[in-house]
């Protein structure tokens, strides 16, 4: 790692004032919802963990306040700077937290930091708290400043004289008129703070939690590849060799450190997650590029070598890391980030370092264990081979999608006449009866319905070609017309609009969670761009005199017949509960579900940052192990208002 220069007031840059920040935070921090709040935290953490990895801290407190909207960071390091900044005549500590871009400089001959939000600093996280107060332990003393949307209400303090020890804490509460809530989530940030000792081996960080009265200690010696072996247990796959392969190198000279640890699994999917100086990149770039072009040709390279590779057999860079699991940890001087929330990493040598530093290591790896080494190309060849079948059963399916746009299309659908997508919705609907009733109240121009009769295929336990096979799926993929899996074309889908509409019990949540399964498994950009959504038919209706009401649920139910009861406390209220779609009048059903004035759509999508756990969810509950899904239930039951079983 580069060397650690000790810092002095003229070594920091000075840019912008803060409101920029507080005018568009998210230009900032990507938004003000949920992942913008503990951006906040990230930063704080980061800038406690940069001390710790540079060598002068060796502890980090993270205490999330009984209000659960509040936080302190405490870090045991030199303390931030307190010295008068030359330029601007105030204390170094007040420059960074009130000064946008200010931090040390991100040189060889300075640190490598872990960025946070990329350089832009503890004053993006003063700029948008309430109320922020920095305490700094340094030479004997103790200074305090406060602050309040960052502005400082006073001058930096001496608090005391004889202060033992050294180090920085922030205490901060994010302003409530800015985001969209502040109440921050233990469970995320405790994942968050054990990969942080994940990825820096020797670093402790404590988190009290007062809202739930606990308290974890995270310390994790062995590092990724420790992280790697939690991340495939939990995944609950078994492994095709024991032990993983591990590459930790430090090139002093270019100021990068690599570490990659990872092993090959029965997985039918590639898990790969990577950091470049703690932060994590979720859309990949130069260093994941690196490290896909050192598996392929160090593995392609062994097989060659060892004669492993079938005749009229084509392997691909997706089939040889097919089931891998890998951390990829990369620290280097001035990372630059890409794309909207800044999580894809864009520095081109990154892909070099990586490829060169990987490949010649996984592939001597591989020559020294040759029993693993054969295990990885068995397991290679067996990828090669499904996909082969599987290429086969898709192209069946478009082949019959294809013949012609419009004569292909299941017998069951009833389209809509106009041919631009861009207007054009496909409700799935649940049933012939349902079916008939939203054929009746749709706007033909622009609304098609589909009705399923059969049996939904659980897409998470089964193969592809059983998926093919199934004759409900497959008319989605024939109404849809933009084919499925890695063949997908969104060029060619027939609806912007997906809208699952299925009854408001049990049995239709089932149903759209069977849907949403194979969605989400094999036609996931329809999810990622957004045109999947589902449709709240109501459960009850309310007449109250001339006035009538829907309710979708039994809370809404409640909450209107209070409001009725409120304005008028002898109102006559007569109630009318759906047993299904089917149940409804056509013109009922136009009016509360079909009809874009009145109706309210629930789009589906996948938060940024909760890839993972939405992934693991769908294992957990969708999956072929039924002790998953328990612990899940058991996990979540608490959270659940009313289990409808
Ligand atoms: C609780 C969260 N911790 C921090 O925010 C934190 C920042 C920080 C720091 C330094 C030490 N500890 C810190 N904790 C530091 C000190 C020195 C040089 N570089 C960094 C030094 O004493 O010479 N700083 C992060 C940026 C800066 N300090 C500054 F130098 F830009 F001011």
């Amino acid at each position: 790692m580069a060397e650690v220069a000790s810092y002095t007031g003229k070594d920091i840059q000075v840019l912008e004032g803060l409101e920029p920040v507080r005018r568009r935070p998210g230009m900032y921090i990507g938004g003000t919802g949920k992942p913008g709040l503990h951006h906040l935290l990230w930063e704080v953490v980061d800038n406690a963990v940069d001390e710790a990895t540079n060598g002068f801290a060796t502890g980090i407190e993270v205490v999330l306040h009984k209000d659960g909207s509040s936080i302190t960071v405490s870090d045991n390091g030199r303390g931030i700077p307190v010295d008068k900044h030359p330029v601007k005549k105030i204390s170094t500590l007040e420059v960074i937290l009130t000064t946008l871009h200010a931090g040390g400089k991100f040189d060889s001959s300075n640190y490598i930091t872990s960025g946070g939000l990329h350089g832009v600093g503890s004053s993006v996280v003063n700029a948008l708290s309430e109320e922020l107060v920095a305490t700094v332990k340094r030479d004997g003393k103790e200074y305090q400043q406060r602050y309040a949307c960052g502005i400082p209400k006073s001058r930096l303090k001496v608090t005391s004289r004889n202060a033992r020890g050294t180090g920085t804490t922030i205490f901060f509460r994010p302003d409530a008129d800015i985001f969209e809530t502040v109440k921050f989530d233990a469970d995320l940030i405790r994942e968050q703070l054990e990969v942080k000792t994940y990825l820096n081996r020797n670093l402790k960080i404590v988190f009290k939690d007062e809202v739930s009265g606990k308290r974890d200690e995270f310390q994790h010696a062995g590092g990724i590849s420790e992280f790697l072996d939690e991340t495939v247990k939990q995944a609950e796959t078994r492994r095709v060799h024991e032990d993983g392969f591990m590459l930790a190198q430090e090139k002093l000279e270019d100021g990068v450190r690599i570490e990659v640890a990872l092993l090959w699994t029965e997985a039918p999917r590639e898990t790969v997650r990577s950091y470049v100086n703690g932060i994590p990149t979720r859309d990949g770039g130069t260093h994941e590029q690196g490290f896909k072009d050192a598996v392929r040709s160090a593995v392609r390279s062994y097989m060659d070598t060892h004669e492993l590779l079938p005749k009229k057999l084509d392997i691909s860079a997706d089939d040889i890391r097919e089931g891998i699991f890998a951390i990829i940890n990369l620290f280097m001087v001035d990372p630059q980030f890409q794309g909207q929330t800044k999580e894809k990493l864009n520095n081109p040598q990154a892909r070099s370092h990586i490829a060169g530093a990987l490949r010649l290591e996984l592939e001597q790896w591989l020559i020294n264990h040759p029993t693993t080494g054969d295990a990885i190309a068995a397991r290679v060849i067996q990828a090669a081979r499904a996909r082969q079948a599987s290429r086969a059963a898709i192209r069946a399916v478009r082949r019959k999608a294809s013949i012609s746009h419009r004569l292909n299309l299941p017998g069951k659908l009833a389209d809509c006449s106009s041919t631009d997508p861009s207007e054009c919705e496909l409700f799935i609907v649940e049933g012939d009866s349902a079916g008939g009733s939203a054929k009746q109240g749709r706007d033909r121009k622009y609304q098609a319905v589909l009705p399923l009769r059969g049996k939904v295929l659980n897409a998470e336990q089964a193969s592809l070609k059983k998926v093919a096979d199934n004759k409900e799926l497959s008319n989605v993929v024939q109404a849809l017309g933009c084919g499925l899996g890695d063949h997908i074309d969104l060029n060619r889908l027939r609806y912007h609009k997906i809208i699952l509409l299925m009854d408001a019990d049990s049995d239709g949540h089932h149903i759209a969670t069977l849907l949403l399964t194979f969605l989400y498994r094999y036609m996931k950009p329809l999810i990622n761009e957004g045109f999947v959504y589902i449709a709240q038919p109501p459960l009850y209706r309310l007449d109250a005199g001339k006035e009538t009401y829907w309710a979708l649920d039994e809370g809404d139910k409640d909450r209107i017949v209070k409001s009725i009861k409120r304005k008028r406390s002898n109102a006559r209220i007569e109630l009318q509960r759906f047993k299904g779609l089917g149940e409804m009048m056509p013109k009922t059903l136009k009016a509360t579900t079909l009809d874009p004035r009145h109706r309210r759509l629930l789009q589906v999508t996948i938060p940024k940052g909760e890839q993972a756990k939405t992934e693991n969810v769908i294992r957990e509950l969708m999956g072929r192990d039924a002790s998953a899904r328990y612990t899940f239930i058991m996990q979540h039951a608490a959270e659940v208002e009313m289990l409808d079983v």
